[in-house]
């Protein structure tokens, strides 16, 4: 009797994070700001990934950053160093980060004084895949020491992505890893996906990923003028 129960609970969060997460969508829209989601497994190379990005992005943009982990404030003080305002959310126990959450930590930022906001998801490959946060795109990260076969064990995440991205390339040869097979991998999940592979470490591929974020801002941004 009991696991219906839990379900209907379970479904009822689901819902009020729909709610919240469709109007930080319109909030989004309607300030012009375009927001960026990282998911991966703990590890991956989230916050030297968008370290990286907020460093090179700020000369041009006005970039911000909230990061979500179990416990401390270490991943806000690393990206802190590229000068950007960041903002830890530390969720205790949860696995994930909910819309309210992140409604929450921006109350005191004004989003139409931004370009982009970024948004680190607490490192998971299952339970973040069942959140909306309202956000333009998501990445999965992979990193190359994680094995070919993670997408196919954690399609999900991979499903509620928009793009792929395979960290620690400068790792690749060290590790053995087979490009090919991780392609493979994330194409048997989801066909067509976009796939950039990057080393935050060497700064390989980043431009590459830096000129897809640029234009999909602008894409993003022809688009609201045309749908207002
Ligand atoms: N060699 C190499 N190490 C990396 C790279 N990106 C991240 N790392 C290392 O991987 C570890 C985890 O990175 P971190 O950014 O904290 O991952 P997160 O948990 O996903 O945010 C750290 O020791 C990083 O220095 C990379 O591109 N190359
Ligand atoms: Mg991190």
């Amino acid at each position: 009797m009991s696991q219906p129960r839990l379900i209907e609970v379970r479904k009822n969060i689901l819902r009020q994070n729909d709610v919240v997460a469709r109007e930080l969508r319109e909030q989004f829209r309607g300030t012009g700001v375009f927001v960026v989601s990282l998911v991966s497994s703990p590890g991956s190379g989230k916050t030297a990934f968008l370290e990286k990005i907020l460093t090179l992005l700020a000369p041009e943009f006005r970039v911000a950053a909230l990061v979500g982990d179990l416990a401390t404030e270490n991943d806000a003080q690393r990206l802190a160093r590229s000068g950007a305002p960041v903002k830890q959310i530390t969720t205790g126990t949860l696995c994930h980060l909910e819309a309210a959450m992140v409604r929450d930590a921006l109350l005191s930022w004004s989003l139409a004084d931004l370009d982009f906001l970024f948004i680190e998801n607490v490192g998971n490959l299952v339970c973040p895949s069942s959140y909306d946060l309202g956000e333009n795109l998501r990445l999965v990260l992979t990193s190359v020491t994680e094995g070919e076969d993670k997408p196919l064990k954690y399609p999900t995440i991979f499903n509620s992505a928009d793009v792929a991205v395979i960290t620690k390339i400068d790792l690749a040869a060290a590790v053995e890893f087979d490009e090919n097979a991780a392609c493979a991998s994330i194409a048997a999940v989801r066909p067509g996906m976009r796939i950039f592979q990057v080393s935050s470490k060497s700064g390989a591929g980043v431009g590459a990923f830096l000129d897809f974020l640029r234009a999909e801002r602008t894409r993003s941004r022809a688009t609201a003028v045309a749908e207002p």
